[in-house]
């Protein structure tokens, strides 16, 4: 027997900031069962009121780029500063790589132990759609204990970088210099989603090539087109290691804000976010819906059969499937 509670005691106890609350609620939100997924809705129907106050910040860049190790720094300055801070992170791949990739700092030590901070990775080998909403509902959840920065992590690697600006009020493109961009496998379409760019590692020897790198990048984000919320992406260099340029980011960040809630776009790209979330929910559902009805797969392998052949057209093939009860007459 799985051990769950009433609605109102994860919701009650998540305003309390209870983490282990929290943590059980974030359980609830991944299971896959119907009646854990019954539960969660009631959870965040009742959070809900208390949600969608704190910054929400986007970091991605190519594995081994840094960014475990720059959450780490940039947290701890964080709340060092007062802030609480969740840490989510979204990637489809983590099964995969077993974060040993290039010495990668999954683990995030320091800032595990810190008693503001709490981190949140999402379930390895999960589809990116599925971690994506669940990482949304998550925030929420986040928001609503208390924590009034929401950074979530994504590694530069097919479309989770998209997923995440989707979800953030500022979405941090972390680079590295002399790198090359085909070598970061850095589509520019993920450069125009970036708010700011910030070329790690600025430290030691590598200091010189990161300014330079930062200059041509300033030169790259110049032929861009503008963003439209009057806000033009700057390029920064950083370093986890000294913590150079980890105010100047955090700066950066809270002038973006400032600006933007100023001028409207905060609360207009919230609303376009949510509005994006519940058309490919509904979209999904709609997919699933048909394609869980009884006796599909056989129904549409006889069909596929006849389109692969030619002896029916696509259109006709779509009534027939569409037409057709269940059941099958
Ligand atoms: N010199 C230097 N090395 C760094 C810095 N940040 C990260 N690294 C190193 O780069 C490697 C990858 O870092 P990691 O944070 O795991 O990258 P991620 O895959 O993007 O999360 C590790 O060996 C880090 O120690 C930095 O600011 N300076
Ligand atoms: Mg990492």
């Amino acid at each position: 027997m799985r051990h769950r509670l009433a609605p109102d005691h994860y919701a009650t106890g998540i305003l309390a900031g209870d983490r282990l609350v929290l943590s059980q609620a974030i359980t609830l939100i991944e299971s896959k069962r119907p009646d854990d997924q019954v539960l969660a809705q009631q959870v965040l129907e009742r959070i809900l009121p208390n949600s969608g106050k704190s910054i929400r910040v986007g970091i991605t860049g190519v594995p081994g780029v840094g960014k475990s190790t720059f959450i780490e720094a940039f947290g701890t300055y964080l709340t060092g500063l007062g802030h609480r801070l969740a840490v989510l992170t979204v990637d489809p791949t983590s099964q995969r790589s077993g974060g040993s990739l290039l010495g990668d700092k999954t683990r995030m030590e320091t800032l595990s132990m810190n008693p503001n901070a709490y981190i949140r990775p999402s379930p390895a080998g999960d589809s990116l759609g599925g971690v994506g909403h669940r990482t949304r509902e998550t925030m929420l959840l986040c928001e609503a204990a208390g924590f009034d920065l929401i950074l979530v992590e994504t590694v530069g690697v097919g479309q989770s970088e998209t997923v995440v600006h989707g979800m953030v009020d500022f979405f941090l493109l972390l680079m590295l210099a002399g790198a090359g961009d085909e070598l970061q496998g850095m589509k520019r379409g993920i450069m125009e989603l970036a708010d700011a760019l910030a070329i790690t590692k600025a430290d030691g020897d590598n200091q010189q090539l990161a300014n330079r790198a930062r200059v041509e990048y300033e030169n790259a984000l110049h032929l861009f087109p503008p963003t439209g919320n009057g806000w033009f992406p700057p390029v920064l260099t950083c370093s986890a290691l000294t913590g150079v340029g980890i105010d100047a980011l955090w700066a950066t960040i809270q002038g973006q804000q400032q600006l933007t809630s100023e001028n409207g776009h905060r609360t207009h790209r919230r609303q376009e976010q949510q509005l994006t979330w519940f058309r490919s929910l509904l979209r999904q559902r709609l997919e699933s819906s048909f394609y869980d009805q009884p006796d599909m797969r056989n129904r549409l392998a006889i069909i596929e059969d006849q389109v692969r052949v030619g002896t029916l057209l696509p259109v006709p093939a779509i009534e027939t499937l569409l037409s057709q009860s269940p059941t099958g007459h």
